[in-house]
C-alpha cells in the first residue's frame, strides 16, 4: 500500500499557510491551492486562483515530475516530495511536466 504521507505534509502545510495570514484582510489574504501529480497527469486546475496565491505541487506518483511554466516557474519534484510556487502574475499559464509532455494543466489567475 501507498504511503499517505504526501497528502498529510500538503494538508498540515495549507492549515500551517492558512493560519499564518488568517490576521490579514480578507481582501489581501492569499490562499494556499494543492495540485496532485499521479497516473502521470496533473490533478484539476482549482478554481478562483489570485495573484499571490501559492500552488502546493504534491507528486504522488512513482515517477519524477516537473511543473513548467516558461518564465515563471519549474518545480522538479522526486516520486512522493512537494513543493510551492507563488503566483507572480494575472491570465492563462500553462504549464507541462518537462518529462512527459503529455503532462498538461493550465492555471487562470486573476488580479
Ligand atoms: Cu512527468
Amino acid at each position: 500500500m501507498r504511503s499517505a504521507d504526501p497528502t498529510r505534509r500538503a494538508v498540515l502545510l495549507t492549515v500551517a499557510a492558512s493560519a499564518a495570514v488568517a490576521a490579514l484582510p480578507a481582501t489581501a489574504r492569499p490562499r494556499t491551492h494543492t495540485i496532485v501529480m499521479e497516473k502521470m497527469r496533473f490533478g484539476p486546475s482549482p478554481a478562483g486562483l489570485r495573484v499571490g496565491d501559492t500552488i502546493v505541487w504534491v507528486n504522488r506518483d512513482l515517477f519524477r515530475h516537473t511543473a513548467t511554466a516558461r518564465d515563471l516557474f519549474d518545480v522538479d519534484l522526486a516520486p512522493g516530495a512537494s513543493g510551492r510556487t507563488v503566483l507572480r502574475r494575472a491570465g492563462r499559464i500553462a504549464y507541462v511536466c518537462r518529462f512527459h509532455p503529455g503532462m498538461t494543466g493550465v492555471l487562470t489567475v486573476s488580479a
